[in-house]
């Protein structure tokens, strides 16, 4: 079959069917709500994280981890430093293409801040098997204070699609008693 031009060729003049019609307002009221309930989700379903932002160079980030990782790495697994904060510190984790970098070790029921940012493209932090998703950029330096409430393996993958090794870019955190 041809492709042709629609019969009316001013068709948007054309009346709407009356179903069409209710699904686009069904779906735009959705919407509006969806969008401001993000604000309950905050409260609710302790989604939606509060951080604190800060505006860095990229390479300035970089150093900054560069230099915890060398200050506290206690290990290595698979040619990644393995990373242990004292308790109540500043945990410094990096996102580039494509790695979560380093791997941290935290203490169970220990506060820690969490600073996140990328090296170079957006990524998406999101920490497995949790629900907690922080959207990562470059320039932006994001803290979280966190506790972790149970010990053992947590993974961390990107979510956001950054290129051709996107589905590698994963990294680790381990939760100790
Ligand atoms: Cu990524």
């Amino acid at each position: 079959m041809a492709i042709t031009p629609p019969e009316q060729r001013i068709w948007w003049n054309e009346p709407i069917h009356q179903v069409e019609l209710g699904w686009i307002v069904i779906a735009f009221l959705w919407g509006l709500f969806m969008f401001f309930f993000m604000i309950a989700w905050h409260f609710i379903g302790e989604q939606n994280l509060s951080t604190e932002t800060y505006r860095i160079n990229p390479t300035a980030y970089e150093e900054k981890v560069e230099a915890f990782a060398d200050k506290y790495q206690v290990g290595e697994e698979d040619g990644v430093p393995v990373v242990r904060a004292p308790a109540g510190e500043d945990v410094y984790l990096l996102a580039r293409l494509w790695e979560w970098w380093p791997i941290i070790e935290l203490k169970k029921g220990q506060s820690y801040r969490i600073h996140l940012s990328s090296a170079d493209w957006q990524h998406g932090f999101s920490l497995q098997p949790t629900n907690i998703n922080v959207q990562v950029h470059p320039g932006y330096e994001h803290v979280i204070n966190l506790t972790p409430t149970e010990a053992g393996d947590y993974g961390i993958i990107c979510n956001e699609y950054c290129g051709i090794g996107h589905h590698t870019m994963t990294g680790r955190i381990h939760v100790t008693e």
